[in-house]
């Protein structure tokens, strides 16, 4: 059985983008796996963030990962900074990965943004974190959002020269698994930035809390064009916010872009706009109650998280105590 690793950092409520890109592509994948999934922290604080809510956000995300349907009883779900492995495995990385490589990773010059000079050097490092979160458990499936697909190219050229430098052929090779529509879901604001929960605009995404009021709000501010919605989806080429909006609605109906075209082609925004907070709305309301049912109880998620780390420590602590051991460290246990 093929081992599926992937992580979310607690920077925020997940957005539409987090859920369609990579949220609800898990539960699916519990059947025929074993997966393992976290919520990641330590990427976290890789950006400016409020050590008051920090815990707060990290348990908040565990619920909407368990509402979405991530069963903690059917995976190991737990918190990155709860198993040590992930940080022992990733200061090895931090040796094997070159500068020139991290140099190329697009996200970390969207994040910094113009103020290279002052940005964390662990938002620098932050790809070696990740491939460490996935090497420790010698997974080899990543189901994530087209946006970390670079990520993972590194994480895999980190695992090859590790077995070239030390000799063993001991990091297996990683897949991503990138699926379907709106496996890249951008701004309501600007079609050409993706969704994120750390952009400064509000308007810019549509958070899995949001109530109906909300979101229809958002969508009907939601930036368009003034051309009616073509027939064939090659047509929405050069028209990124356009293209963006019919994406959701084919992804929250389950169907493809050139289908939902065809129900809504010579029609302008308005109707369409209606349409698709609609069917928003009717997807997102049973999550949202069932992670208010979850956070009624944080005692409970709490103690799923804990049950949760004691499982992934017991996988990734004899994997990284052999990476140590092929290092050459002298080892802590016999
Ligand atoms: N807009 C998106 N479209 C599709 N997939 C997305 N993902 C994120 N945004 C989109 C996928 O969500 C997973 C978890 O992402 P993350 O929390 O680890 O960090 P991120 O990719 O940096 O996501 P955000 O929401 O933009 O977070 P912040 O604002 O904190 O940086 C990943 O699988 C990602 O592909």
């Amino acid at each position: 059985m093929q081992r599926v690793f992937s992580g979310i950092q607690p920077s925020g409520i997940p957005t539409l983008g987090n859920y369609l890109g990579a949220i609800r592509n898990w539960p699916p994948m519990i059947a025929g796996h074993e997966c393992i999934f976290c919520v990641v922290d330590q990427h976290a604080i890789t950006q400016p963030f409020d050590p008051r809510d920090l815990a707060a956000k990290t348990r908040d995300m565990a619920a909407a990962l368990i509402a979405c349907g991530v069963d903690p009883e059917r995976c190991v779900l737990f918190v990155q900074s709860h198993v040590h492995a992930h940080t022992r495995l990733a200061w090895i990385f931090n040796c094997v990965s070159r500068i020139g490589w991290l140099n190329r990773m697009t996200q970390f010059k969207d994040k910094a943004g113009k103020d290279r000079e002052n940005a964390g050097s662990g938002l620098y490092v932050y790809p070696n974190l990740m491939a460490a979160d996935i090497h420790a458990y010698h997974a080899t499936l990543v189901p994530v959002g087209d946006d970390q697909k670079q990520h993972l190219e590194l994480a895999n050229d980190i695992g090859q020269k590790f077995n070239h430098d030390y000799g063993a052929d001991f990091f297996p090779t990683i897949q991503p698994m990138i699926q379907g529509v709106a496996a890249r879901v951008m701004s309501l604001r600007d079609g050409t930035r993706k969704m994120s929960k750390s952009d400064p605009s509000d308007q810019s995404r549509i958070n899995l809390t949001d109530d109906a009021e909300t979101i229809a709000l958002k969508i009907r501010r939601a930036k368009t064009d003034p051309e009616p919605l073509p027939a064939d989806p090659s047509a929405l080429e050069g028209r990124p916010e356009a293209r963006n909006l019919v994406g959701i609605l084919a992804a929250v109906t389950g169907r493809e872009p050139a289908d939902v075209l065809r129900d809504h082609e010579g029609q302008g925004f308005g109707t369409f706009k209606g349409v698709l907070t609609d069917a928003l709305v009717a997807h997102l309301g049973p999550i949202q109650a069932e992670m208010q049912r979850l956070l009624a109880d944080p005692g409970a998620v709490d103690a799923a998280l804990r049950r949760g780390a004691e499982r992934a420590a017991a996988i990734a602590e004899p994997i990284v105590d052999r990476a140590e051991e092929l290092i050459g460290f002298l080892p802590r246990r016999k």
